[in-house]
């Protein structure tokens, strides 16, 4: 497909930045329409693009709809994702698919970066990205977000992965598709509800430019790929390691007794938690992605100066 024919479309702030040569952060949907409830999730997707318009630079939310990639959505777009019932969940297998019959998707991690690469953003925020699950040795579930990392040029702020997942087996993963994992002012690999998970990350980097001049090495280098900053939970949102891990339990039992897998078990999880923490997870969830959108604003803005410098 030549590159004129991709049925993608830019709202109009994003078309301006991309105009005035501004900044650039990508935002998912799939956190909107199956990671939190609503009307929290329409609140939060406005939260983050505020976040992000704070700093300087520009949000760029994607989603699927009418079988077109939409860089940029209106409130009510957004809000329709957050309602509808419906809405699909889209990884780089189904975009295909959603396009052909011209129906509407949130895009996971994995299919915001392939957007996000075909716009030409460099620099994507989410709270945590999919991986290696626990038991993946018998179900082979680990999240296609993975293979997209070590495929498309977009860096991702995320808090870590959660703890729902098989942590040390996700670094595994990650160190043998070559995908850098940085930890943004810690040594050690967030744990998304909570700061910390004991497992070290390869690399702490402190400072928006610092992460800016690794991404200008690695892609200069024509390494592809992206990278994965690691950015913790603010220490006063962190739930305590105990109670987040039982509620994980819990829900990894119930799932795997009502034999929910694939693509539901992310959602599933999700919710089954807040239900036992009483919505606790819910806002160490919001807190943790607004902190995310911050920092990939803070590196867009870094990222796009050093270019302009060159
Ligand atoms: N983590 C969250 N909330 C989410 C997700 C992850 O805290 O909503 C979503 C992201 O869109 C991620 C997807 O890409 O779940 C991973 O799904 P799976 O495990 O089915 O690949
Ligand atoms: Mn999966």
């Amino acid at each position: 497909m030549k590159k004129t024919d991709i049925p993608i479309d830019y709202s109009q702030e994003v078309a301006n930045a991309f105009s005035r040569n501004q900044p650039l952060v990508a935002l998912e949907s799939t956190i909107i329409s199956h990671g939190m409830p609503y009307p929290d999730n329409v609140a939060t997707a406005a939260a983050l693009e505020e976040a992000i318009r704070k700093e300087g630079a520009v949000p760029a939310t994607i989603a699927i709809i009418d079988g077109r990639i939409k860089v940029g959505l209106s409130k009510e777009q957004i809000e329709f994702l957050g309602k509808s019932e419906n809405i699909k969940k889209a990884s780089r297998r189904d975009i295909p698919v959603i396009l052909a019959e011209g129906s509407h998707a949130a895009t996971t991690v994995a299919a915001t970066m392939i957007a996000a690469a075909l716009a030409g953003i460099h620099v994507f925020a989410t709270g945590g990205i999919g991986g290696v699950h626990r038991g993946a040795e018998t179900s082979f579930d680990i999240s296609a977000d993975l293979q997209e990392l070590a495929r498309s040029n977009v860096a991702v702020v995320c808090a870590g992965a959660k703890a729902i997942l098989d942590l040390q087996l996700t670094l595994e993963y990650l160190e043998t598709l070559g995908v850098p994992v940085l930890g943004y002012g810690t040594a050690e690999m967030p744990a998304f509800y909570s700061s910390s998970s004991g497992l070290a990350v390869d690399h702490r980097i402190d400072s928006p430019e610092a992460v800016a001049a690794v991404l200008d090495s690695k892609w200069k280098c024509g390494l592809e790929g992206g990278v994965l900053i690691t950015n913790p939970i603010p220490e006063e949102f962190s739930m305590e390691k105990e109670k987040i891990d039982n509620a994980i339990e819990v829900a990894l039992d119930e799932a795997r007794r009502i034999g929910i897998f694939g693509k539901d078990l992310t959602p599933f999880l999700l919710g089954k938690i807040k239900e036992l923490t009483g919505g606790e997870s819910l806002s160490a969830n919001i807190e943790l992605v607004k902190n995310n959108a911050t920092v990939a604003a803070k590196i867009a803005v870094a990222y796009s100066s050093r270019l302009k410098a060159k």
